[in-house]
């Protein structure tokens, strides 16, 4: 086993933690308050801050302009701020679903005024993406509908389109556009970038800036998604992931607490593009996109990063050239072992090496739990939260 390959590997694996992935978040049914968990965009930055000082690997906050930007703040401070915990802010994530005028869509939609939000949302995003010095702005819409007939399918397509071209072409060269699917959810008759082939073409025709985002959570049961993964980096249109778990739907579970071996298995087509295919998967941005309801915040976000880590580093170990092997001789059995050998490797005792030989933690859980933020942060927010948490209130 290569440990100094290893090792650069992991220095280069870089996680995105979201800003929403530390504040109260529920689902239609209701919404559970945690006394600690983060309200505004200094909480929340400070808290990734802490995150990244304990896993050595979140250097950037994924924010949500309606969420984290309200309305007067000013961008370049709130960079400011980030800098300030020891983060920078990540991929800009306008939101095309909380306000009334989307209501039958935002750029989808047969109301101008509708698209014309849209378009002012993304103008106000590239800004925000310039005075943060942010290099992606992620985009995901609910736009869909909820009945057959309800509108036309291809109007709505070529509505989107001409947004996104228009996006594209009014973004600076270093922008990088990610274009994220999702089979249901709001909408439940027609999502208008349903799939991973949909986004593909809505990112092809908006320029060459626009990639695909490949939310692990945005696919029907059986969905082959490293396979997705695997065709999208050949055709160099994966642009990144929002990393969570489901046993059902879009449950936005943490990273591998459901199906770790799904995650390890995309980790493997990405190491196979890089070692047999020559494919450069170095700009693939790795997020967490997660909704934590009942896992304490923290914990479960340092709990994701330490797995994905885990994950990474297994994928890593895959005996690559045994692999070829028994793929030449086509013996499927010692080609599948060469995965399951690395993704049941303990690879915990080299993590905590890794870690403690750059000045981190050996558990970052441990040392979290250990550090008496929970309490500071309880004792600081506690007292401010409302903690009925109804989402009918
Ligand atoms: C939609 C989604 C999207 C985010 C939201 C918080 O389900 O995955 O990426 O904007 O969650
Ligand atoms: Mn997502």
């Amino acid at each position: 086993m290569d440990v100094s390959k290893l090792f650069s590997l992991l220095d280069d694996f870089k996680i995105e933690t979201p800003s929403w992935g530390y504040a109260d978040t529920g689902t239609r049914f209701g919404k559970f308050i945690q006394p600690a968990a983060a309200a505004t965009i200094e909480e929340k930055l400070a808290d990734a801050g802490l995150v990244n000082k304990l896993t050595g690997a979140c250097p950037t906050v994924a924010v949500h302009v309606l969420w984290d930007f309200k309305p007067g703040s000013n961008p370049a401070d709130i960079a400011k701020l980030a800098e300030k915990y020891g983060v920078k802010i990540g991929s800009i994530n306008p939101n095309f679903f909380e306000e009334q005028i989307y209501k039958f869509g935002a750029s989808t939609s047969s109301d101008p005024l509708a698209r014309e939000e849209a378009t002012n949302q993304v103008l106000r995003s590239i800004e925000i993406a310039q005075q943060t010095n942010s290099k992606a702005l992620s985009f995901w819409f609910s736009d869909g509908t909820n009945y057959p007939g309800q509108d036309d399918i291809v109007s709505r397509k070529r509505r989107l389109e001409a947004a996104l071209k228009s996006w594209h072409d009014a973004s600076s060269d270093d922008l990088t556009l990610l274009v994220e699917y999702k089979p249901f959810e709001p909408a439940f008759y027609e999502t208008d970038i349903a799939d991973w082939g949909m986004a593909y073409l809505y990112a092809k025709k908006a320029g060459p800036r626009a990639k695909v985002l490949v939310d692990t959570g945005h696919h029907l049961q059986g969905c082959n998604i490293e396979q997705i993964v695997a065709w999208l980096i050949d055709e160099d249109m994966l642009g990144g992931f929002h990393f969570n778990d489901r046993k059902f739907a879009d449950d936005d579970l943490t990273l591998g607490s459901i199906d770790p071996y799904a995650v390890f298995r995309i980790f493997h087509e990405i190491r196979t593009a890089a070692e047999w295919h020559g494919k450069d998967v170095s700009k693939i941005a790795y997020m967490i996109d997660q909704s934590h309801n009942l896992k304490p915040k923290m914990e479960a976000m340092i709990q994701s990063v330490t797995t994905a880590q885990e994950l990474y580093a297994k994928a890593i170990l895959v005996d690559r050239d045994k692999l070829r092997i028994a793929q030449s001789e086509r013996n499927i059995v010692d080609a599948e072992e060469t995965l399951k050998t690395a993704f049941s490797t303990d690879v915990k005792p080299l993590l905590a090496q890794w870690r403690t030989e750059r000045g981190l933690p050996a558990d970052p859980l441990a040392a979290y739990r250990a550090s008496g933020y929970l309490e500071e942060i309880t004792a600081a927010r506690g007292p401010k939260k409302n903690m009925s948490g109804s989402s009918y209130a």
